[in-house]
C-alpha cells in the first residue's frame, strides 16, 4: 500500500506543499494517540476557559491546538496559522509559501462520550502582500492549495485534496504510517439520506422547513420516496459519511441569534469541506452562493452550509429560491 509522500509526489504536488501536508500528518498521529488514550491520557473534560467563539474549551481542544501550533510552526514553508481556538493569527517563517487555517478538534461535544471527532485544515498560498496580518488569510476557498480532515474514529483516517481528486489514507497503527486506502472518491448525485440538527427546525427559514418536512413526508409527500436521517454532531464525521455513500449535510441559517445566524466557520470548516465535496463530484452552497466563491471578511466568520449529493443540494436550493413547490398530497 502506498504511503503519503510517494502518493503526493506521484500527484506532482509542489515539494513545499508536500512538506506542509507531511507536517499535518505528524500532527494527526500525535492527536490520534491522545484521543485514543482518552481518560488514560487525562484529556477528557472541560477547562474553565472560553475560546474566541464564546465556547467552553475542552482539554482536548486546547491540547490539539497547542500540538498543531507547535509542530506546524516548525515547518519552514508555513508563513502563519489561524485556528478556531486562537483570536488572531500566529506567525511562522517570514518567507513561508503557505498559510494553514484549522479547526483543531471538530465535534468537541463528542469528546466525553467517546464519539467521533476530527481535525479540519485548509492550506492557502501566502499572498504577495505578505502583510503578516490576518488579511493574508482572507482569500476565497477557490484559492486553497490543499484541504482536508483527520477523522479520529475506530480507525484514524486522513482525507484531503490538492485539486487532483480526493485521497483517503488510513493510519496503520502497527507501523504508525498513513497508507492509501481510496483514491477515487465520488459522491453519488442522488441520495435518500440527510443530516441536520432537527431540534433547530422552528428556527429555520420557512423554505428550509418545507424542504425538510417534505423529506420527512417520504412516499406520502411530493418527494414520493422515503429519506433516512443521521446526525453525528461532528461535521467531520457527517461529511465523511457523505463522501463514503452520498447524502445531504446542512447547518443552515437560524433565527436564534440575528447577529450570528450561522454556526459553522467559513475558513476552517466551510471552505475545506466544500472543496473536498466538489472534488468528489458533489455541491457545496451557503444557501446564498457557492461556498468556495465567498470573499471572506474575517478569519472567524460563519457561513450557512448545505453540501453533498449534487441533485439533492440542487433540490434543496430550489426550495430556498422558491422554484421548487411543496404541493402536498394531503
Ligand atoms: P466545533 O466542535 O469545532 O465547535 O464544531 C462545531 C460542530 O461541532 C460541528 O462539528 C457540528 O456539525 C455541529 O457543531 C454540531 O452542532 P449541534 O451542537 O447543533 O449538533
Amino acid at each position: 500500500m502506498q504511503r503519503l509522500i510517494p502518493t503526493l509526489r506521484r500527484d506532482q504536488v509542489d515539494e513545499a506543499l508536500i512538506s506542509v501536508i507531511n507536517t499535518l500528518q505528524i500532527c494527526a498521529k500525535e492527536i490520534s494517540f491522545r484521543v485514543h488514550q482518552g481518560e488514560l491520557a487525562g484529556v477528557l473534560g472541560s477547562t474553565l476557559d472560553e475560546n474566541i467563539q464564546g465556547e467552553t474549551q475542552k482539554h482536548l481542544d486546547v491540547l490539539a491546538n497547542q500540538l498543531l501550533k507547535d509542530i506546524l510552526l516548525e515547518c519552514k514553508h508555513i508563513r502563519a496559522v489561524a485556528s478556531e481556538e486562537e483570536e488572531g493569527i500566529v506567525s511562522g517563517f517570514e518567507d513561508g509559501k503557505y498559510l494553514v487555517a484549522f479547526d483543531p478538534l471538530d465535534g468537541s461535544s463528542n469528546i466525553d462520550i467517546n464519539s467521533l471527532v476530527g481535525t479540519i485544515f485548509s492550506v492557502l498560498p501566502t499572498p504577495e502582500s505578505n502583510s503578516g496580518k490576518p488579511d493574508m488569510f482572507l482569500q476565497p476557498g477557490t484559492q486553497q492549495t490543499a484541504a482536508g480532515y483527520v477523522l479520529y474514529g475506530p480507525s484514524t483516517m486522513l482525507v484531503f485534496t490538492t485539486g487532483r481528486g480526493v485521497r483517503v489514507f488510513t493510519l496503520d497503527q502497527k507501523v504508525g504510517e498513513f497508507l492509501l486506502t481510496d483514491t477515487d472518491v465520488q459522491i453519488p448525485r442522488q441520495t435518500s439520506e440527510f443530516a441536520i440538527n432537527m431540534s433547530n427546525h422552528r428556527h429555520w427559514q420557512p423554505a428550509m422547513r418545507d424542504y425538510i418536512d417534505d423529506l420527512l413526508l417520504g412516499t406520502e409527500g411530493p418527494r414520493g420516496r422515503n429519506f433516512n436521517m443521521r446526525w453525528i454532531a461532528a461535521m467531520v464525521a457527517d461529511v465523511h459519511r457523505v463522501l463514503c455513500r452520498g447524502g445531504l449535510f446542512a447547518y443552515p441559517w437560524d433565527a436564534r441569534k440575528p447577529n450570528k445566524p450561522y454556526k459553522l466557520r467559513l475558513m476552517y470548516e466551510g471552505n475545506p469541506m466544500a472543496w473536498l465535496v466538489e472534488q468528489a463530484g458533489g455541491m457545496a452552497h451557503s444557501g446564498e452562493q457557492r461556498i468556495l466563491d465567498i470573499e471572506p471578511t474575517d478569519i472567524h466568520q460563519r457561513v450557512g452550509v448545505i453540501l453533498g449529493s449534487a441533485d439533492e443540494v440542487s433540490t434543496c436550493l430550489g426550495y430556498l429560491e422558491g422554484s421548487q413547490s411543496t404541493k402536498r398530497n394531503v
